[in-house]
């Protein structure tokens, strides 16, 4: 062979696996094209056949990953290495994650089904105008208890939950916002504030409560308070719908100190690899039906206005899930504190675990 013909042979052999190589590395990573579409969401919070729907419908084959809290989703997101086209955050996390450029604003011409959001859910403090995120989940954080091993506890108090008949009774959800958040409201504090004396009492008033807490742990809470294996939880709202769901013995309450409200949106990371199939899994999850199917498998409370004929009437006329504006005015909404504010929340949650141990 000729040197020409063979040099161009080797350069050929050469490139050809390169693309290869790279395609195979691409698509190993999840970086995929047009046709496949990459979703983080929470765990246990879409209904599984919708996800097969949308493939059908669409012809887009869904990689769906899950997370248990936005410092997880947040970190891995913006570690890089990843394509995820569409993520499911909460309002906190939403402008956190615009303020360090973590989002791709998005195009309301592909959403359609964006005025089916009741107008309550749209325009919120931490994404004006949506630009950015369109309305998945709502609620509130509560306590969920029964009555039947609680005995006369009402439960209308955070404080109710120190009580000394409630030894080795309680669960707490896994999240840093919402125990620390209790606690301060607790001590009628701010569940956003940042005054180091006040976290610090915080903190110091959760570790008087180990006695009384069983186990502080992710979606597994919903299995172990509907089977009455503890008799108090602190939840999000949804999931104690879901738990009342399967055991109607216990009941839900918002405390009179107050508590969160809180906005679960989905939003388009920066990394996304296919927008088109982004849009149209939103805009798919913007149906009314569609919002109602997922509303009554997941628990949740649904944004969607039009959504709300299709849930049956003792879903969503329960207070305790769709409460009226008069009662989550009164709640707060978790601020985007700041990189070194939401570390340290995490570091005082980690020592009182710690503590716990
Ligand atoms: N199964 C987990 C559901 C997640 C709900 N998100 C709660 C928002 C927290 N701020």
């Amino acid at each position: 062979m000729k040197p020409l013909v063979q040099a161009f042979l080797t350069i050929f052999i050469v490139a050809f696996a390169l693309m290869y190589g790279a395609s195979y590395w691409n698509s190993s990573q999840g970086y995929t094209g047009d046709h496949t579409l990459t979703i983080y969401n929470w765990g246990d919070y879409i209904d599984p056949d919708l996800i097969a729907e949308f493939e059908e419908q669409s012809g887009t084959k869904v990689i769906y990953q899950t997370f248990d809290s936005n410092e997880a989703m947040m970190t891995k997101i913006s570690q890089g290495g990843t394509t995820f086209d569409v993520a499911i955050p909460s309002e906190y996390a939403i402008s956190k994650m615009k303020e360090d450029n973590l989002l791709l604003p998005l195009d309301h011409s592909k959403l359609p089904g964006l005025v089916n959001i009741d107008s309550r859910f749209m325009n919120l403090d931490f994404d004006p105008g949506n630009e950015y995120s369109v309305p998945y989940f709502w609620g509130t954080v509560g306590i969920i208890y029964n009555p039947e091993l609680t005995g006369d506890i009402t439960f209308t108090s955070w404080n109710d939950l120190w009580s000394d008949k409630l030894r080795n009774q309680i669960l707490l959800l896994d999240g840093a916002r919402e125990v620390l958040g209790f606690s301060l409201n607790s001590l009628h504090y701010s569940l956003n504030d940042t005054n180091e004396d006040h976290l610090q009492q915080a903190k110091k008033k959760l570790q008087t409560l180990t006695p009384n807490i069983k186990a502080i742990v992710g979606d597994e809470i919903k299995m172990l308070l509907a089977n009455e294996e503890a008799a108090v939880g602190v939840v999000w709202s949804g999931d104690a719908a879901e738990i009342m769901d399967e055991n109607d013995k216990l009941d839900y309450v918002v405390p009179d100190e107050g508590s969160n409200v809180w906005f679960d949106n989905m939003v388009i990371p920066k990394t996304a690899k296919n927008l088109e199939g982004a849009h149209a899994f939103i805009n798919f999850m913007l149906d009314p039906e569609i919002a109602a199917r997922n509303a009554e498998y997941v628990g949740y409370s649904t944004p969607n206005k039009l959504a709300i004929p299709f849930l049956p009437e003792e879903v969503s006329g329960d207070k305790r899930f769709y409460p009226d504006p008069e009662l989550t005015d009164k709640l707060e909404v978790y601020q985007n504190l700041g990189k070194r504010m939401l570390s340290h929340y995490n570091e005082l949650f980690l020592e009182f675990k710690m503590h716990k141990k």
